[in-house]
């Protein structure tokens, strides 16, 4: 009975240690916990899903109630992008086939890439070849992707809701461009929602980086039906 209770109590305290270290900012010790959960069998996804994203989320109300500020909410993200390095080969291990070219980018004016590049990491994951265009990315920029590479997809993350006009901006630039009957659009961030991608002309929402996989893939067998 001993001996069955052990692993599960271990996996508790490895996933708490984990966000606390994200939320306090703490590189070394927050890469530590994510290399002990691995090692003590906990998977990647439980890792990201249970202790990372759940830490971000804390880390955003301390921001909010003015108990973080800029300086560590920073040292927090860094904190986690540093666990997701850790967590990448993981996280891509599934990749069995190239399925389409994804072009993917945090809009202009926009920071936050910590949800595009899970995003990301989860359809290169099942499969798609990504060409990360970065954050801050004028339009321009991304349609010139989008010609270079020959891609298949557009995936646009905003996390502030002053930069969510942008991806309108996009999706102009691309239909400018004649792109737009052959390129899909996916859009998605914590300020997004079905209504406000249906609002801008984009060919999908997601919530989440799991089911941005989902719904690339039908955007992609929409479009091949067109
Ligand atoms: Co900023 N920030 N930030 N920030 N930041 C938020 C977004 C905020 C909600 C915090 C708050 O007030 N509670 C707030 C936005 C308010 C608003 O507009 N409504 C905010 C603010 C105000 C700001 C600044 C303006 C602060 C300032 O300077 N005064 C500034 C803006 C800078 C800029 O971009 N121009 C700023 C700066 C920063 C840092 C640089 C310090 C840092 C970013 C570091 C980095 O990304 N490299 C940062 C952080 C870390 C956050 C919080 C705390 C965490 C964001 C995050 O990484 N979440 C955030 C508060 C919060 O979200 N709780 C906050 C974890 C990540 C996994 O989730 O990105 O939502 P998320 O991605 C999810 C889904 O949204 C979805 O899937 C992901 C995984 O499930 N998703 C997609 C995302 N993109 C998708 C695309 C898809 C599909 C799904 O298809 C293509």
């Amino acid at each position: 009975m001993r001996g069955r209770r052990r692993p599960a109590l271990r996996a508790v305290m490895d996933i708490s240690s984990l966000r606390t270290a994200v939320v306090e900012g703490d590189r070394v010790e927050a890469t530590a916990a994510t290399r002990a959960g691995l090692s003590a069998g906990i998977p990647a996804r439980r890792l990201l899903e249970e202790a990372l994203i759940p830490a971000m989320a804390t880390v955003g109300d301390l921001f909010r109630r003015r108990e973080y500020y800029v300086p560590e909410m920073l040292m927090a993200a860094r904190a986690m992008k540093a666990c997701m390095e850790v967590l990448r080969p993981e996280l891509v291990a599934a990749k069995v086939e190239p399925l389409a070219r994804v072009v993917g980018a945090t809009v202009q004016g926009d920071l936050h890439d910590i949800g595009k590049n899970l995003v990301l990491m989860m359809l290169e994951g099942a499969g798609f070849e990504i060409v990360d265009v970065g954050v801050d990315c004028p339009p321009d920029r991304i349609v010139a992707a989008v010609k270079e590479h020959n891609a298949r997809l557009v995936c646009l993350s905003a996390l502030l809701t002053t930069t969510m006009p942008a991806m309108r901006d996009t999706i102009v630039a691309l239909e400018a461009a004649g792109l737009r009957q052959r390129v899909g659009v996916l859009v998605g961030g914590a300020p997004l929602n079905q209504a406000y991608a249906d609002e801008i002309g984009a060919d999908g929402y997601a919530p989440d980086a799991a089911s941005a996989v989902d719904k690339a893939k039908e955007v992609l067998a929409r479009l091949a039906g067109d």
